[in-house]
């Protein structure tokens, strides 16, 4: 059964003005669901990964090819990104603010910390919040299309929210100003699921 492309979860200019309405067309439409194709592509030349889940997939990237690591980790990265905004996304709030405040002091020292990793990812790439392997909040980045559930993460745990420092992301409204992109991206963060991952990998 092959991957299928998941609709964005709101209007193409619902981020506006943080995410503008051309990047999150060209965002969808065009290079996730090139990600969705060559994933099927990938798996389709491997008969052994055929009825794999996603998540079943990251865990063998370290001895597959570049085309299921690259396609596999965009079409999973792609689909946890746009579940992670929505319109006006408000603060967190209960057992999230609290974690938040235990793990870095507070929200404002979570969001520079995630925002420095985000900014000093050479190339393209992710910034994470994590939970960790000992139930901690963490922050990572990752290169490319990895993502912190792949064997090949060098900071492995279950992401609770994450942002695609790819050009492609940004470049239409903020040019060259990955960090602006950054900083702005925080209003339309979606703490509500965020909150919600949060509770579920704490088990
Ligand atoms: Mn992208």
């Amino acid at each position: 059964m092959a991957f299928e492309l998941p609709p964005l979860p709101y209007a193409y200019d619902a981020l506006e003005p943080t995410i503008d309405k051309e990047t999150m067309t060209l965002h969808h439409d065009k290079h996730h669901a090139a990600y969705t194709a060559k994933l099927n592509e990938a798996v389709s030349e491997d008969p052994s990964l055929e009825g794999k889940t996603i998540e079943e997939l990251m865990q063998q990237m370290a001895s597959a090819p570049a085309k299921l690591r690259n396609n596999g980790g965009g079409y999973w990265n792609h689909d946890f990104f746009w579940k992670t905004m929505v319109p006006n996304g408000g603060a967190p709030s209960g057992a999230m603010a609290e974690a938040i405040d235990k793990a870095f002091g507070s929200l404002d020292a979570l969001k520079e910390k995630f925002n420095t990793a985000g900014a000093n990812q050479f190339g393209s790439g992710w910034a994470w919040l994590i939970v960790n392997g000992s139930g901690e909040l963490e922050i990572s980045s990752t290169p490319n299309q990895d993502n912190p559930l792949m064997d090949v993460a060098a900071t492995k745990g279950t992401p609770i929210l994450g942002n695609d420092v790819w050009e492609h992301a940004y470049y239409i409204t903020y040019r060259n100003d990955r960090p602006g992109y950054l900083k702005a991206w925080w209003n339309v963060v979606n703490w509500d699921v965020v909150s919600e991952r949060y509770a579920a990998a704490k088990g």
